[in-house]
């Protein structure tokens, strides 16, 4: 069973994600046993939209931070999960305050899983978060092996670039990407994230 954690800042795109990737797992990958464990405070719920019936499971239980206040729980809800439905990925989405490299640990150490890690970045907002947000970035970015740059749709080139640079100075190991979420993502860059690039 593989494991996804989808981390990134409150309303940066991460459901928005989470359902361009399943859509493209199912209909081009062949994918089709996917649960995605949502948080809690979403804007777009996830599950009122194609979801249902589709073999996707959607299911809600984080009402606190995963990879604080919940993590004890990860791994017995994961084990659970793999008992009743035996999915082949779990994708999580995480608050927008979760560690993905906390996340990543606990599994690794509790479930000797191989969990994949990507986090999403609002390229509209970033520069102006940046200053609040400094001492907060490098744990947010920490564990990912993409940096998704999304909304790059509401920006100039400029700015593209501009944040791109920026990002890498707190994210050195990861690949960034620039995408939009709503126009549509690169199939190869969903893969890489999957960790499936030939
Ligand atoms: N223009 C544009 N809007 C986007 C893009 N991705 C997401 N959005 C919009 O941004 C808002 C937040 O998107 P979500 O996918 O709910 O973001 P989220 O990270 O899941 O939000 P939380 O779960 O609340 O942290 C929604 O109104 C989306 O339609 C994008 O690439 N471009
Ligand atoms: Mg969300």
């Amino acid at each position: 069973m593989n494991f996804l954690v989808v981390g990134g800042f409150l309303g940066s795109g991460k459901t928005s994600f989470i359902l361009r990737l399943a859509h493209h797992m199912i209909d081009d990958l062949g994918i089709n046993k996917i649960v995605i464990l949502e948080n809690e405070i979403g804007e777009i719920g996830i599950d009122d939209q194609v979801l249902r019936g589709s073999g996707y499971e959607v299911k809600g239980m984080f009402s606190g931070c995963v990879c604080c206040t919940m993590a004890g729980e990860l791994p017995t809800n994961v084990r659970t999960i793999e008992k009743d439905l035996n999915p082949d990925w779990i994708i999580m989405e995480a608050t927008g305050v979760a560690f993905p490299q906390a996340i990543k640990d606990n599994l690794v150490n509790a479930l000797q899983m191989k969990p994949r890690a990507v986090c999403l970045v609002d390229a509209q907002r970033w520069m102006r978060l940046l200053r609040p947000m400094e001492k907060l970035l490098p744990f947010q970015l920490n564990g990912a092996d993409v940096v998704l740059i999304n909304k790059a749709d509401l920006v100039d080139e400029e700015t593209r670039q501009a944040v791109k640079e920026s990002v890498s100075q707190y994210s050195r190991d990861a690949e960034l990407v620039l995408c939009s979420a709503k126009e549509g993502i690169d199939i190869k860059v969903l893969e890489r994230i999957l960790g499936m690039e030939a």
